[in-house]
């Protein structure tokens, strides 16, 4: 607790001698961001302590440690976070309107770190809280992107993507540690030589260019027990003297090409988001942050135990994704090259020190490397996959003798390329999904052959969501009136929610959440006034889909559906509606046209709806400009309904759909993903469930598709609505600005299949879902017992439960507490 170290009048003097080191300013001449910095710097001041005293007992207790290797940490803004974990937020909000700041104003001024694109890099982010506040020893591995992902600005309804320069004013929460540097080598040649004394092969890699790793580490406080764990994060420099003796040497080409590496190579965050791209700086900067973090952890290990063969005892490696997978050849390389042990030995100690989270059955997304790519710029971690996948296919060979099918789909190297995921199973001890349905897709579909094989490397972790963050700090009114009817247990014990059960008949209790929702879309109401200029209704639905704008998640039969409403409403003007605000909110990966030809689409059938006297504002449709986590947490505490609705079997999990539940909003969706396990949770009669299942999907895939045309044929609204799309309804006249999209969906143009996504398929059981969700509404008592029920049943998806799955099943690690 800070209680001990925070003194109030501490903390004020300490930030106005901040400003005067820092700027040379008294606190009335300092801009926000300028108090912002200074505030930062005195809190950071408290977590050193704490930091200091969570690596001493580290160092006493000897806890086994768990890696979080992830080229994505979507971590937020750390000021408001941290003070919600030190539990100094409303001291220090105190401290502040004294000194005549407002904390949340000093809030806005920190960006957003945003190294990741969307769940999976927030899910590592989630991870972290988690495991600082349930006491386990943890180090996020990533990398410091100089620029983040993008900011957007939608300029005439299109996406523009302005560069996130994050950095440029300094970023108080960062710590430069230069005497951790590690080199990490590209390029050149292995030359091999014997080895008379050891009688083994000695493999030199020579004429490499190579750059410095520099750590900076951010700290991950926990909640209220003095633990802080670390992210650390690589940035790149290069070899300064190792340039000057080029630069002896005439080799000025080469000399500039080591310092044009290190400048790019951590200089910006790909954009993707479930989709792979195949560029060779993606895998260089993936061998960049898992060389350094490997070495790292190794002489880390090596400080204070003298056996690596006790590695897996002490270690554990999880892989975010493939994106880490490297890890398994590196950490072969290092026993091998740098310790001296055999294969066998090696081999042992990798697989049981590497594991892997699969976060998606997108083929797409899949990670493949041309052999050509990856021998050239690692070429000894590629001598060593060539080993690892010569000795699989024995193993496979073994397993089915003569089966040449299994060879051609599960080897690590075929068809000329390098296949990650095939490696990270090969190479750890466990395989999870990201949620019930998913991992059990994996075991049937995707991965069956591999389940074949290793039964008992497969498990399911399914996601979490930290309610630190979701809840207390996005949310505080409901917070606090959680903690005055319940008690503060839910804070680090989330399923401690379900004793707000007993409130569901209270019509009082019934009233009052209501009425904190009604507050929370007031504020969400005068934020889209201040960022759109658009007025809304709070006492409209605020129907709400905020997530990576993708295919598979459909907002196009979100916007669709909004277009057939309004058609609707025009022909019978005297229909009885109620009012309802469609808000999104959605980056397109920068590359991804027909994402952002959506993002257009909404725009522009939001500019006639919005402009449309005629209706009475009974419809509004927003597009919340450049969604990030700190807008994100206003936007799930003003939901009333949570859009879920991706192709059952496409979304891995989704994250989103627990913080809308958290925070009371009912789902309706899919049966995808967690989807099923909220549904479980909360009960069908809580919940708007439509749609083809995940079986029935698969099944059409597996059999040649499905046939759209007989809804445009059969259905009079769906085709209006698609009509719509190429007769310049929405597009002042254009007949091709939305042709593609029509293409798309009927495949007059396409080389892809028709409807992909099953729009079509699912669009009457969507509108239907919706009519329910409007009925449900109109009877306020039933809907407030619909939302307060879904706060009380969200105990399952805290992160902190996942955390402990992944620690019982996977990891082992020992619980630290810190003694005074
Ligand atoms: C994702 C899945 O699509 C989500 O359903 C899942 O919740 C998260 C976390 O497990 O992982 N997989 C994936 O590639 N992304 C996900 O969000 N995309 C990125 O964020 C890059």
């Amino acid at each position: 607790m800070l209680d001990s170290h925070f003194k109030k009048e501490e903390f004020k003097k300490a930030v106005k001698e901040n400003v005067k080191m820092l700027y040379r300013k008294t606190i009335d001449e300092a801009t926000q961001q300028q108090i912002f910095q200074a505030v930062s710097l005195a809190v950071k001041d408290v977590i050193i302590d704490n930091w200091l005293a969570t690596q001493k007992q580290y160092e006493k207790d000897d806890p086994k440690i768990v890696y979080y290797l992830s080229m994505e940490f979507l971590m937020g803004r750390a000021l408001g976070n941290n003070l919600i974990n030190l539990t100094a937020y409303k001291e220090v909000k105190e401290a502040l309107d004294e000194l005549g700041f407002d904390l949340n104003v000093i809030e806005d001024q920190e960006p957003d770190p945003a190294l990741g694109n969307g769940g999976l890099g927030r899910l590592a982010a989630c991870f972290l809280d988690s495991l600082a506040t349930l006491g386990y020893c943890a180090y996020g591995c990533g990398i410091r992107y100089h620029y983040g992902l993008f900011k957007q600005k939608i300029e005439d309804g299109y996406q523009i993507e302005v560069p996130d320069n994050w950095l440029k004013d300094g970023y108080p929460f960062e710590l430069r540690r230069p005497e951790y540097a590690k080199e990490v080598k590209f390029g050149g040649y292995v030359r091999v030589e014997y080895d008379a004394a050891t009688g083994r092969n000695q493999f030199i890699q020579e004429g490499y260019q190579s750059v410095m790793a520099i750590p900076y580490d951010m700290p991950i406080v926990g909640y209220n027990n003095k633990i802080v764990n670390t992210l650390r994060i690589w940035d790149a420099e290069p070899i300064t003297d190792f340039r000057l003796d080029l630069f002896d040497k005439g080799e000025y080409h080469k000399a500039v090409e080591q310092e044009n590496l290190a400048k790019n190579i951590v200089e910006v965050l790909y954009p993707n988001d479930n989709h792979y791209a195949g560029k060779e700086l993606r895998l260089k900067q993936q061998y960049f942050f898992i060389s350094a973090s490997i070495q790292e952890a190794i002489a880390k290990f090596k400080k204070n135990h003298d056996d690596l063969h006790d590695l897996p005892k002490k270690v554990t490696f999880q892989l975010n994704d493939t994106h880490p997978t490297m890890t398994v050849a590196e950490l072969m390389r290092i026993l091998l090259d740098e310790e001296g042990m055999t294969w066998e030995e090696a081999w042992d100690i990798t697989t049981h020190t590497c594991a892997y989270t699969n976060h998606t059955i997108m083929a797409e997304a899949l990670e493949k490397w041309p052999i050509e790519l990856f021998s050239k710029l690692l070429p000894r971690v590629y001598q060593i996959i060539e080993e690892i996948n010569r000795r699989f296919i024995l193993e496979i060979q073994n397993k089915y003798p003569g089966n040449q099918e299994k060879i051609r789909k599960m080897a690590i190297i075929y068809d000329g390329q390098v296949k990650m995921a095939h490696l990270a199973i090969a190479g750890g001890y466990s395989v999870n999904g990201v949620a019930r349905l998913h991992t059990e897709i994996l075991k049937k579909q995707e991965l069956k052959d591999f389940y074949e094989m290793y039964p008992e490397k497969f498990n399911n972790k399914t996601n979490g969501i930290t309610q630190r963050r979701f809840l207390m700090h996005a949310n505080p009114l409901l917070a606090d009136w959680i903690t005055d009817h319940i008690g503060d247990g839910w804070i680090t014990d989330l399923p401690e929610l379900a004793k707000l059960k007993v409130y569901v008949d209270d019509k009082k209790a019934l009233q009052e959440f209501m009425n904190i929702k009604y507050q929370n879309k007031v504020r969400l109401a005068k934020y889209i006034q201040e960022h759109n200029g658009i007025e809304v209704n709070p006492h409209s639905i605020f129907d709400v889909q905020v997530k990576r704008l993708h295919e598979y998640k459909r907002q196009l039969m979100n916007i669709l559906h909004v277009m057939y409403l309004y058609n609707e409403i025009k022909a019978h003007p005297e229909m009885d509606f109620y009012p309802r605000t469609f808000i999104f909110g959605a980056k397109a990966a920068a590359g991804y046209r027909r994402a952002k030809l959506t993002i257009k689409l909404i725009n522009s059938v939001a500019d006639v709806i919005n402009n449309d006297a005629s209706i009475n504002g009974k419809l509004k449709v927003v597009f919340i400009e450049n969604y990030r986590v700190s807008n994100a947490e206003l936007i799930f505490a003003a939901a009333d309904v949570s859009e879920q609705i991706s192709t059952a079997s496409k979304e891995a999990s989704g994250t989103g759909n627990m913080k809308f539940m958290l925070n009371g909003a009912p789902t309706l969706g899919t049966m995808d993903g967690a989807n099923v396990e909220i549904v479980e949770e909360v009960g069908a009669e809580n919940a708007f469930i439509f749609g083809l299942t995940a079986d029935q999907v698969i099944n059409y895939e597996n059999n040649g598709g499905y046939d759209p045309m007989q809804y445009f044929n059969n259905d009079p609204d769906i085709r209006n609505v698609l009509m719509q799309l190429i007769n310049g309804t929405y597009s002042n006249g254009d007949f091709n600005m939305f042709h593609e999209i029509y293409d798309s969906l009927l495949n007059t143009n396409c080389s892809d299949r028709a409807d992909t996504y099953f729009i079509l398929a699912d669009f009457k059981s969507y509108a239907e879902a919706q009519k329910k969700v409007e009925a449900a509404y109109r009877d306020s008592e039933r809907w407030a017992k619909m939302a307060l029920l879904n706060t009380a049943s969200a105990g399952k998806f805290s992160s902190d439960r996942t955390i402990q799955q992944y620690v019982d099943e996977i990891w082992h690690l020992d619980k630290v507490t810190i003694e005074e």
